[in-house]
């Protein structure tokens, strides 16, 4: 079943989303690393990297399903910010914006009777959930740290244990 005109478009601006996701997170990476905060550079970097696997999960199934995939250029993103809280709620702050298209998207899948998006959208249905649910603790131990150097670097040296996730996790 190949994809239809509006579902295309709606993938396809969904992997701009998640591209989107990747630039936001990179710029955050970078913006911790400069201001020495290795463990929070290290968890950003994966978590643009977790995006980038987003996008080619949008990518694969576009070209799948027979359809065409669209790149756009991409907006610069906010450069720094002014204390790792600011970061880490503009994140939950963005995946409450993504989920809210996924959950748009998969509306739009069920109006076209699409179910083999539908199914895959499923995936993407969990993974904020988890997006969600793992950046709350981070916000509320960093609101708790506030200004105390030596609290936000007990944090960073905890978020420094990320581990990178396999691909079916991403
Ligand atoms: Fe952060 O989950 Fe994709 O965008």
């Amino acid at each position: 079943m190949r994809l239809s005109n509006p579902m295309e478009q709606a993938l396809n601006e969904q992997l701009y989303e998640e591209l989107g996701s990747f630039y936001i997170y990179l710029a955050m990476a970078a913006d911790f690393s400069a201001k020495q905060w290795p463990g929070m550079a290290k968890w950003m970097e994966l978590q643009a990297k977790e995006e980038l696997g987003h996008a080619m999960r949008f990518y694969r199934f576009i070209l799948e399903r027979g359809g065409q995939v669209r790149l756009k250029a991409l907006p610069q993103p906010q450069e720094s910010w002014e204390t790792p809280l600011a970061a880490f709620s503009a994140a939950l702050a963005h995946e409450q914006h993504i989920t809210g298209r996924i959950h748009a998207l998969v509306e739009l899948a069920r109006q076209h009777k699409d179910y083999p998006s539908e199914v895959f959208l499923q995936w993407f249905v969990t993974e904020q959930v988890e997006e969600e649910a793992q950046l709350e603790p981070i916000i509320h131990r960093l609101k708790l740290a506030g200004d105390h150097p030596p609290a936000l670097f007990i944090l960073d040296r905890e978020l420094a244990a990320r581990e990178e996730e396999g691909e079916e996790e991403e």
